[in-house]
Parts: C-alpha cells; sequence; structure tokens
C-alpha cells in the first residue's frame, strides 16, 4: 500500500512475481498500463515457488532475520532456487530500464537482485528497503554462505532499514563477515559504497483516522456484532497475521494469566484476536495454527462462563474499514511480537482512537514501532506475567493519562506517516543527504483535527518533511494541558 501511493504519485514501473505459478520460466515479460503505473508481472514455476518463496525467503531467511535459529530450515537446493529466481528477475527486468530510471527493490526476497543487475552492466542508482529486522552479525553467520549473500548487498547505493539498531546489525555484519570498512553511515566495500540508514515505515494516518471514525459511525458489521453480544463489557484487540514473529500464543497465555491473577475481570473484558493464516503452506505455521486453537480453547475452557467467552480467535481477514472500526472500538490493543520490523498495527490502533476518549497501547519492545512510541506500555513478550500486568495498567488507566499518552503517540505517528517515509527515502535514492534517525523529528507534532492545543490556536496540521530539509524545532507542547474541541467526535 505504502509502495502504490508513492507510485501513483510519481508514476514509474512496477517489476515483481504475480502470486500464480506456471509450467515454464518466462522469458520476456510485458509491460500493462494503468494510469501512471505500468506493472510487469511474471510467474513462477511450482518448482521455484517452493525453493525460492516458500524455501529459502520463508524458511531460512524469515525466521532468521526474527532472531529464530531454532526454526531456520537451510537447504542448498532453496538456496539455488532463490539464486536462481533474483537471476532470472535480473535478466527480465533489464530489458524495461531506462538510463535515468531509479530503481527502488523491496525486502528479503529480493536481496541479491541489485548484484545481479550490476553483473548485466546495470549502473542506475538501486536503494534497497527491508521490511523486517536484522539480526546481530553472530545470529547472521549462522546461515550457510552467510557471507556471500550479505556481500551482495554492497550493490546497492542505499540500504533503508527499519531501526538504527537494524542498520548497525547490518552495517557490523558487512564489516565482519565481508571485510567491507564503515565510515559514518557509509559502508564500502571494493569499489563500491552504500548508504546504510533507517527510515521506520508509516502509515496514512489521516486516511485512517477518518476511515475509523467513519466506521463506528456507520457501525459496520462487525463493529455493530461485538459491540451487541460484549455489552457494555471492554474490548482488548489484537490484529496479526498468523505467523510466529507476532507472539500470538504468547499473548493468549498471557491474556490468561491476567485472568488468573485478576478475577474481578472476568466477565467485564475479552480478547478479540484476528489472525488471517499466511503462509499456509510452511509447516511451522500449521503448527502455530494447531497452537492457538489449543491454548485458546484451553484458557475458554478453564476460565468462561456460559454467558462470556474470554478469547475469541478469528481466523480470517476482515476488510480495512472494518478492522479501523474495531481498533477504535477497543479500549486496549495487545501488540506484542516477539520481533517484529515496525508493525504497522501498532501505528493503525493510534490513528483510529478517538481523540476524546482513546485507548491504550501495548506495545512490545521488539517491535521496531517501540523505538518511536515510547509513550505506549513497552513490554517484554517472554514475560508473560509482565504483560498480564500491563493489561491490568491499561484497564484501570484514568483519561488524563490516557489523553497524555495518545496526543504524544498520535504527534509521532503523524509526523513520521508514510509521506514523510517515501520522501525521505526517495530524497536519500536521489543522492541527498537525509538526517538520520527513528525519532519524531523536531517540529510542531500534529494532532487529529478537531483537538486544539492549549494555548494556540486551532490551524491546519503542517505538511510532513520535504527532502532531507531540516525542520524548523517547534514550541514545546505540552500535552497534558491539551484539550479538544467541544464538536470533537465522542463516539467509540
Ligand atoms: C512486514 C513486517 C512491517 C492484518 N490483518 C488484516 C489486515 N491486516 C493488515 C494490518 C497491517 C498489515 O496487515 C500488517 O502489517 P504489520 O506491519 O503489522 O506486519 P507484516 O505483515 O508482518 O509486515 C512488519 C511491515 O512489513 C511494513 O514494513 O511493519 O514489521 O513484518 O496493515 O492492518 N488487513 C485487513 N484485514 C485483516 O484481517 N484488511
Amino acid at each position: 500500500m505504502a509502495l502504490r501511493s508513492a507510485l501513483e504519485q510519481h508514476g514509474g514501473l512496477w517489476f515483481g512475481w504475480s502470486g500464480a505459478t506456471s509450467a515454464e520460466p518466462a522469458t520476456s515479460v510485458s509491460p500493462v498500463k494503468h494510469g501512471k503505473v505500468s506493472y510487469a508481472l511474471t510467474d513462477l514455476t511450482e518448482s521455484e515457488r517452493q525453493s525460492y518463496y516458500l524455501g529459502f525467503a520463508n524458511r531460512a531467511l524469515w525466521p532468521l532475520m526474527h532472531y529464530r535459529l531454532g526454526l531456520t530450515e537451510f537447504s542448498r537446493a532453496d538456496y539455488a532456487g532463490y539464486l536462481g529466481v533474483n537471476r532470472r528477475f535480473a535478466r527480465l527486468l533489464q530489458p524495461l530500464l531506462k538510463p535515468d530510471d531509479v530503481i527502488w527493490i523491496h525486502d528479503y526476497h529480493l536481496i541479491p537482485l541489485a548484484a545481479e543487475l550490476r553483473r548485466r552492466g546495470v549502473t542506475n542508482r538501486i536503494g534497497y528497503f527491508h521490511h523486517i529486522p536484522w539480526p546481530p552479525a553472530e545470529v547472521f553467520a549462522a546461515l550457510p554462505f552467510s557471507s556471500t549473500l550479505i556481500s551482495t548487498m554492497t550493490a546497492y547505493d542505499l540500504i533503508g532499514m527499519q531501526t538504527q539498531n537494524d542498520a548497525r546489525n547490518l552495517a557490523d555484519g558487512l564489516v565482519t563477515l565481508c571485510g567491507a570498512r564503515r565510515e559514518g553511515n557509509r559502508v564500502r566495500a571494493g569499489q563500491r559504497e552504500a548508504v546504510v540508514q533507517a527510515f521506520p515505515i508509516g502509515i496514512d494516518v489521516e486516511a485512517f483516522r477518518k476511515l475509523a471514525a467513519a466506521s463506528v459511525r456507520a457501525a459496520t458489521q462487525p463493529v455493530r456484532a461485538t459491540t451487541g453480544p460484549l455489552g457494555g463489557r471492554k474490548l482488548v484487540i489484537g490484529v496479526d497475521r498468523l505467523d510466529y514473529s507476532k507472539g500470538i500464543v504468547q499473548r493468549l497465555e498471557a491474556f490468561g494469566t491476567f485472568l488468573r491473577n485478576h478475577p474481578e475481570h472476568r466477565g467485564e473484558v475479552g480478547l478479540l484476536q484476528i489472525a488471517p493464516p499466511s503462509r499456509t503452506d510452511v509447516p511451522e505455521y500449521a503448527e502455530l495454527d494447531r497452537l492457538s486453537d489449543e491454548v485458546a480453547g484451553r484458557l475458554n475452557a478453564a476460565l468462561g462462563e456460559f454467558d462470556w467467552t474470554p478469547i475469541r480467535v478469528v481466523k480470517k481477514a476482515y476488510s480495512r474499514n472494518a478492522l479501523a472500526g474495531l481498533y477504535r472500538r477497543a479500549q486496549v490493543a495487545l501488540v506484542t511480537p516477539m520481533r517484529d520490523g515496525m508493525n504497522l498495527v501498532a501505528k493503525e490502533y493510534v490513528a483510529a482512537q478517538n481523540p476524546e476518549d482513546p485507548g491504550v497501547l501495548i506495545l512490545s519492545r521488539f517491535a521496531g514501532a517501540a523505538q518511536q512510541l515510547g509513550e505506549a506500555l513497552i513490554v517484554n513478550p517472554f514475560d508473560t506475567h509482565e504483560v498480564a500486568e500491563a493489561i491490568r495498567t491499561a484497564l484501570a488507566m484514568p483519561r488524563s493519562e490516557r489523553l497524555r499518552r495518545f496526543e504524544r503517540l498520535y504527534a509521532t505517528i503523524s509526523s513520521t506517516d508514510i509521506a514523510w517515509w517515501t520522501s525521505r527515502y526517495l530524497a536519500a535514492l536521489s543522492g541527498l543527504d537525509v538526517p538520520s534517525g527513528d525519532s519524531v523529528p523536531p517540529g510542531t507534532p500534529k494532532l487529529p483535527r478537531g483537538t486544539r492545543r492549549s494555548g494556540s490556536p486551532a490551524k491546519p496540521a503542517r505538511s510532513s518533511v520535504a527532502h532531507g530539509q531540516p525542520r524548523k524545532a517547534g514550541r514545546d507542547f505540552d500535552p497534558v494541558r491539551a484539550k479538544p474541541l467541544p464538536n470533537a467526535p465522542s463516539a467509540r
């Protein structure tokens, strides 16, 4: 979604896997134009899907990047498939490139693509963005051929990571595993030099805020349905692809511990976990599917009543509209991945809140988002007791404190929204110096429309960053004194 808006704005060519398989590998690809964007899609063969996508990308790189060595399944055949598909993509893409094209490559499925393009003589500027964590060099080194694979990163001019921690880990890896030299955020290897920098991804805050408010106003079906049977009950929400990195099973256990330790909350609150299945062909995901059912079933049987089910796990995808309304309806969001590149659900939950009566975000310290969203209740997802206590604290939090935290969080997500991310990354990819950092840029924080800062007239929010220009320092903002306008929406 982030890339679609960037491409529609600037125009360009989208190249990638169609998501389908065909019997023979394609030898060429013909772009199809829709508006300002051309799409060049290619199928994989079934054997490429198995080795490249399900195998190396999702059973080796995904767990490794999420620090899960125990789940990392390496096979030489899968690695060969991964390199082969990247080589074929380079062959298909090269004839479509124009000399002044800027090339933006996305995520861990395509790490060696720039190196393959360079081998074919492509000299354009090429950037890479890595959506998931990058582990410390000692963890990455456990992957066979780790030095060869990481060395292909030096074919990029710009490498974008979600956090400074990830950028540091990658730069360390390039130094220790392939003898690169580092100077500030530049890494040199042979004739090449790459900038390695954090670009924390954001969301379209304003659009999501509107979607959530409209969804609750219109009482869309899932919102109505969770409001009905829950009656006056409070709602704790979790939304994640069914993936072991998201900590869903540990979260269910923590909710059970909360109800055991605080029986006065039984019957008063329910956890709704939306968990659309993903990568169902990968055995580790099938096991997670089974385990999450087992844990939810066990806890519901032990703690539930005939008229109250403490945990609902729904394994299907809902519309974005419904999701936005549910976020706004929920008093608490549990975003507790064991490790996550960023986690957009955390940002969506904040964007969706009613500014007059906001809910509380509980956030894992191991989500990239925790580097920016320090006013959430930050927890260690490995500590069931700590998460259980955070649920209690969130449910009991006075409105004044919820407002104070929410205003800071909202200011952060809106000043580092998707337009900020795109413009910063594109500026850096065009060779401009962009200030480093995954914290809020200095400047006046934005608040949801309808909220007015104490002592200052209501005025329209300033637009986000301009390419690499330092922002002017804003006046200090005291969120405790902030007062919403009387006509701000109040319905949850
Ligand atoms: C990777 C990195 C990084 C979820 N359920 C439904 C649904 N969703 C949407 C959410 C959110 C997105 O999917 C999930 O984004 P996350 O960021 O939480 O996680 P990943 O899918 O693992 O994404 C992650 C991200 O890339 C971006 O760089 O933040 O760390 O792992 O937008 O709302 N959407 C709909 N129905 C659902 O049931 N419509």
